[in-house]
């Protein structure tokens, strides 16, 4: 197997890349990505040159990622801008990258009648109220709030158009909120844990009631390979590990594991249009595809990615001024 997967220098494209490398040894991994602020080529070092190797380069560019997809066996497509506060202050790299790059690379996938597994997200399907007894289910209608989802979601419609036109060998996926190593210091995890290493206070959007579903990238990456292996062509499945906490407990608790007050995190300026609770029901991949997810203990898991940010200082100083710099001039 010859993979190609796109934004694999990204926060879950670099877990993903890491754990096909150990669970596969026979594939080889071609790893593309135009390395923006949210890549890095330190996320996927170490790994042996034989079996893994790098293009930087844009998946809006029609001839590179048309040679890269004619030199491979299956793509799994997780490059993307994939941050909300960044998609509400500028929406043109979502629409190029999300939606004219899916296309480009849909193009290429027609034109070399390859196999393709697409990474969306939960958000496409909207917001839950609070007290919903319902979760998001692949029959839940699309209903998109951001710029970032409203790409994400034209690009799920993109794929699922080519497999129905053009018979393009396709799958989907939709994963809540991962958390884990190697993810930007601009999403709440790490922000938060990164602000109090720096001897800042955590900061909380709103009143801190926003709901969101945890999982681990490793399990989002376990889920992937079962699709990508077993999964039917055309299919939607929903990835997430029943894992739901708001936002107020997640940093409750990343206080309390870093030895603070739980009370000591600032409430700041909410997120325009702000959705409120995201909740996966992964049933049809547990049952059709038997997956299961590993990291079901999410305190230990925090605990872990703690840890990894505070043995990892180097990786993420140089991402942490600017960003702090962005949110500042948004007053979050
Ligand atoms: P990320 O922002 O950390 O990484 C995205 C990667 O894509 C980066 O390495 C970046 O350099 C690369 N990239 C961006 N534009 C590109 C382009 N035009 N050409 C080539 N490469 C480009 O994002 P992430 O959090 O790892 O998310 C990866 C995927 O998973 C996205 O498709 C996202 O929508 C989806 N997803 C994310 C989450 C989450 O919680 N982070 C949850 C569900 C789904
Ligand atoms: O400083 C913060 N304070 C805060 O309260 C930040 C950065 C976020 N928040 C809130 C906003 C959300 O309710 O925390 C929640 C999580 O925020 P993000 O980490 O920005 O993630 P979210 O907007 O939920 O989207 C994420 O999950 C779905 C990923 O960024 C997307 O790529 C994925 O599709």
């Amino acid at each position: 197997m010859n993979l190609l997967v796109t934004g694999g220098a990204g926060f879950i494209g670099s877990n993903f890349v890491h754990y096909i490398y150990g669970q596969r040894p026979d594939w080889h991994i071609s790893v593309y990505d135009l390395l923006t602020h949210a890549g890095s080529k330190k996320n996927i070092e170490g790994l042996d040159a034989s079996r893994v190797d790098f293009v930087q380069a844009d998946i809006c560019d029609e001839a590179s990622i048309d040679k890269a997809v004619s030199e491979c066996d299956a793509i799994v497509h997780f490059a993307a801008e994939s941050h909300n506060d960044n998609s509400l202050a500028s929406p043109w790299p979502f629409v190029n990258t999300n939606l004219v790059g899916t296309f480009r690379l849909l193009e290429s996938v027609r034109k070399h009648g390859k196999r393709l597994h697409h990474i969306s997200t939960d958000e496409v399907y909207g917001d839950l109220g609070l007290d919903d007894p319902a979760k998001f289910t692949p029959d839940t209608p699309y209903n998109p709030s951001s710029p970032y989802s409203s790409t994400k979601a034209g690009s799920d419609l993109l794929v699922r158009a080519w497999v129905r036109s053009f018979d393009v060998q396709a799958t989907i996926s939709n994963c809540s909120n991962n958390y884990g190593p190697y993810q930007h210091v601009e999403k709440l995890i790490p922000r938060q844990v990164t602000e109090i290493i720096e001897g800042r206070k955590p900061k909380l959007y709103g009143n801190g009631q926003n709901v969101r579903d945890w999982i681990h990238a490793e399990d989002h990456s376990s889920g992937v390979l079962a699709i990508l292996e077993k999964g039917k062509i055309g299919e939607t499945y929903l990835i997430g590990a029943n894992c739901e906490r708001n936002n107020k407990e997640v940093v409750e608790m990343i206080l309390e594991l870093m030895g603070k007050a739980k009370n000591d995190y600032e409430l700041v300026n909410d997120r325009p249009g702000h959705d409120l609770r995201y909740a996966i029901d992964a049933s049809k991949l547990m049952n059709e595809l038997g997956w299961r997810p590993k990291y079901t203990d999410f305190r230990q898991g925090l605990a872990n990615t703690i840890d990894w940010y505070k043995q990892n200082e180097d990786w993420w100083k140089p991402q942490k001024k600017v960003t702090e710099a962005k949110y500042k001039e948004l007053g979050r």
